[in-house]
């Protein structure tokens, strides 16, 4: 008669002696909203709840872990192992957060209900009990599971695909100009596209949940325990493992793409110089500043500077190495193969000094007949001797730091100077004549006008033949 409601509600019997224990255990499961539980009496000693058990008949006796007037362990002898068979509980609630359960696990406050919950479903099992609402409210947690991974799977798709195409009208890398330009912006876009989709799947979740399964009003209980996922954990790591290696395999692949060489490349020796640069071609006997190359034929460059470290970077050819000072042995290559005609800049892309930001030379990438022609006119010099000083000028990067129109620099303009008296820094005054000129050409360090430092490249003429240098007085002559 009474029975199928006795099973229903667990009936719990206390043993404690501290009514404050009973009173937070009740309300502990009260906030729980435990309304299936029932707490049937309190008793403070073994003889009391043997007294008590045949007229309470609970289903489950809760001992209060921490009341030292009790012996937990005859609680322990007399009903667990007795012929009672009865559910016993060592609990302790000595702080909010935690209770302290009798089989020594430790157990968050909020999991003492499940746990109960949990013992409560194995007892109607053993009963065959069925209690459709719980069934049905289990479903109900599935399906409501599913429905928010497939909502949030649909928005990552679609805050990813919004990223790659929105992000994909910015136009953050200019015009791919080279061949080589092909396998480093594939990887780029690729990789961008994993970041997209790793931003989209991290900012989506945490947004998605912070509204979706935030506090209800007056919802004061805890939220679920959650130990570990093992599957989860282990999916994280074998997914980015492979991603990572087959990044590693698309980028070797780029990297070998870049670097293929070409039996009849192009030789320019590319030399950096505090803040310019020169082109050199051993095979037709040119030197320029404005680097001239013929397009779809690939140029292998052997990159070096005569001071400091600096470094060659076209930016629409996406390739980049460093142009490094101490000789041949440190001479480094990088192939370019243009695939489109055009005007571009080269620009150093190592820190190299003051006027590091303004070391911009011309790129010309021209038809094969445009290349020879221009060769064909470079090779006949200019009979004026100042004309080709003027050449020289630009050439060996002198326009760098000297003006020829007066205009201060950081070294002094050549504007006039010729034919006049300097005063040096040591105090001396000297005439600007040929042989001071050459001198400061071929030693720059040797006499520094009063005013200026000594930055000029110690070794800036090493290159240059004497017939040069004098071009470049007769220049200066002209200047007067
Ligand atoms: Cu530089």
């Amino acid at each position: 008669m009474a029975s199928s409601s006795q099973k229903k509600a667990k009936r719990v019997l206390i043993a404690s002696s501290h009514a404050l224990f009973a009173r937070g255990l009740s309300s502990l499961l009260q906030s729980r909203q435990q309304k299936d539980v029932e707490v049937v009496g309190v008793v403070s000693s073994v003889e009391q709840a043997i007294l008590q058990i045949e007229k309470l008949s609970p289903d489950l006796i809760v001992v209060d872990y921490d009341d030292e007037s009790l012996n937990r362990d005859e609680f322990l002898a007399r009903f667990v192992e007795g012929e009672k068979r009865l559910r016993v509980v060592l609990l302790s609630l000595h702080d909010g957060e935690q209770a302290l359960v009798y089989d020594r696990r430790m157990l968050a406050a909020a999991q003492v209900d499940d746990w109960l919950e949990e013992w409560s479903r194995s007892r109607q099992d053993e009963y065959s009990m069925v209690q459709p609402e719980q069934r049905i409210s289990k479903n109900d947690n599935r399906s409501d599971n599913m429905r928010h991974f497939i909502t949030a799977g649909i928005l990552v798709a679609v805050v990813t695909a919004l990223l790659i195409v929105g992000l994909g009208q910015v136009r953050l890398l200019p015009v791919a100009a080279s061949a080589q330009a092909q396998p480093i912006d594939f990887l780029f876009n690729l990789q961008f596209q994993i970041i997209a989709f790793l931003f989209a799947l991290i900012v989506v979740s945490m947004v998605y949940s912070i509204i979706v399964f935030r506090r209800k009003p007056g919802d004061t209980s805890d939220a679920r325990h959650i130990e570990g996922n093992t599957n989860l954990e282990v999916a994280w790591t074998i997914v980015p493992l492979f991603v990572v290696m087959g990044l590693a395999v698309l980028g070797s692949d780029g990297l070998a793409k870049t670097t293929r060489a070409e039996p009849r490349a192009l030789e320019v020796n590319v030399i950096g110089q505090q803040w310019s640069w020169r082109f050199e071609y051993p095979e037709l006997g040119i030197v320029t500043d404005v680097m001239r190359l013929p397009v779809n034929k690939q140029a292998l460059l052997h990159l070096s500077s005569i001071d400091v470290i600096h470094s060659f970077w076209v930016p629409e050819f996406r390739v980049k190495q460093d142009a490094l000072p101490g000789g041949e042995e440190f001479v480094r290559d990088l192939r370019v193969t243009p695939s489109m005609t055009g005007n571009f800049k080269v620009r150093c892309a190592e820190l190299c000094g003051l006027r590091h930001a303004y070391m911009e030379n011309d790129v010309i990438v021209m038809s094969q007949e445009e290349f020879d022609a221009w060769v064909a006119e470079e090779q006949g010099l200019a009979a004026d001797p100042v004309e080709r000083g003027r050449k020289w000028y630009t050439t060996y990067g002198c326009n760098a730091c000297h003006s020829l129109d007066g205009t201060p620099g950081v070294g002094p303009s050549w504007q006039g100077i010729y034919g006049a008296q300097h005063k040096l820094a040591d105090g001396t005054t000297v005439l600007v004549d040929d042989a001071y000129l050459y001198q400061s050409i071929r030693n720059p360090a040797s006499q520094i006008v009063e005013g200026y430092n000594n930055l000029m490249p110690a070794n800036i003429a090493e290159k240059m033949t004497d017939q040069q240098v004098d071009d470049i007085i007769r220049l200066i002559e002209s200047l007067k």
